[in-house]
């Protein structure tokens, strides 16, 4: 049995890699510090988790937090694009600051591996699809350059320091319990909830943009195998996604089957640090982390619609 440290564990990813650990077996240690996770997330399993309310700005409790660990899986994060357009300090000191904070206690402690969900906004808007990790990187929003800030420390610390890293570039990771609740919301926990609620949905520009949208039991699956993966995967960067894309018409079409939604979505204006076209090139995960996507992207939307629903 190891010892697993997940930061953002109230969070939708975090709380499902707690699940998919304790059911494994192994021993899971988690913080956040509830701005965005929530504690409601983690029912059920509160009660087998070491859960610390902390934040991972404070040093001393990310210390503490990583001392007797094998692996951490930092998600912790403010992981929205309009968000940090708004407020780039603080997407920079929960983003940037956070992760550095998160790698010397990890260091200090000798865990055996850091993974981090990095994200595919750090590909930014250039032309050329799919996207592969040996791409030069060109992020827009303050967002998508603190992401990337924090996968060059996660490099950089396995360059310094020996530690191993491995950073998982997460391509619009959905499923249940993504909080649909925030002007911030992922586009599909929002589109769900409104369109099973009756409500119309707002596309942001064309709906002609398109992304690799990616069920949470794939990355969950990712982040597992990156900790398992030999150590030459140390201080690389990898994408996780589908491999497939698909553009939000097509989705609000495919949503209006799935929720029985009879009317149209509004147009409105395209949204500031936006990417247009998102899709990955996932043949180095598959070589190096035996990573395959397990749920594409129909059967996990209408996974997800079931368990929006069942609520
Ligand atoms: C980015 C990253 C993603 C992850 C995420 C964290 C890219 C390609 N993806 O997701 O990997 O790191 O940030 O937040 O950079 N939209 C609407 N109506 C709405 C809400 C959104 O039309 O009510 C549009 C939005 O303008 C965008 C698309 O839906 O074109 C997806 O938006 P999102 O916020 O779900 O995710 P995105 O692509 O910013």
């Amino acid at each position: 049995m190891a010892v697993y440290l997940i930061t953002g564990i109230a969070g939708f990813i975090g709380s499902s890699l707690a699940r998919e650990l304790l059911q494994r077996g192994e021993q899971v240690r988690g913080v956040d510090n509830l701005a965005t996770g929530k504690r409601e997330n983690l029912s059920q399993i509160l009660e087998r988790i070491d859960f610390r309310e902390a934040d991972i700005l404070d040093l001393d409790a990310m210390k503490s937090a990583c001392t007797g660990v094998d692996y951490v899986l930092h998600q912790a994060a403010i992981p929205s694009v309009p968000k940090s357009v708004l407020d780039p300090i603080g997407s920079n000191r929960a983003n940037v600051d956070g992760t550095v904070n998160v790698l010397v206690a990890a260091r200090d402690a000798k865990v055996k591996r850091v993974i981090y969900a990095a994200s595919s906004s750090a590909y930014g808007d250039t032309p050329a699809l799919p996207k592969h990790e040996r791409m030069t990187p060109d992020p827009i929003s303050p967002y998508a350059v603190a992401k990337l800030a924090s996968e060059r420390y996660m490099i950089s610390f396995y360059r310094c320091y020996g530690l191993e890293t491995v950073a998982l570039r997460y391509f619009n990771i959905f499923g249940r319990r993504q909080d649909p609740s925030s002007p911030y919301s992922g586009v599909l926990a929002k589109f769900i909830t409104q369109m099973l609620a009756g409500q119309q949905p707002t596309i942001f520009g064309d709906g002609e943009q398109s992304r690799d949208f990616t069920y949470i039991d794939n990355a969950v699956e990712a982040n597992l195998l990156a900790c398992k993966a030999p150590a030459e995967v140390a201080g690389n960067v990898f994408n996780v996604a589908t491999g497939r894309r698909v553009t939000l018409n097509e989705t609000f079409k495919l949503l209006q089957k799935l929720t029985s939604y009879p009317g149209s979505p509004i147009y409105g204006a395209e949204r500031g640090g936006d990417i247009k076209h998102s899709l990955a090139d996932i043949s180095a995960a598959e070589k190096n982390l035996g990573y395959k996507p397990k749920v594409h992207f129909e059967q996990g939307l209408q996974r997800t619609v079931d368990w929006y629903r069942s609520r």
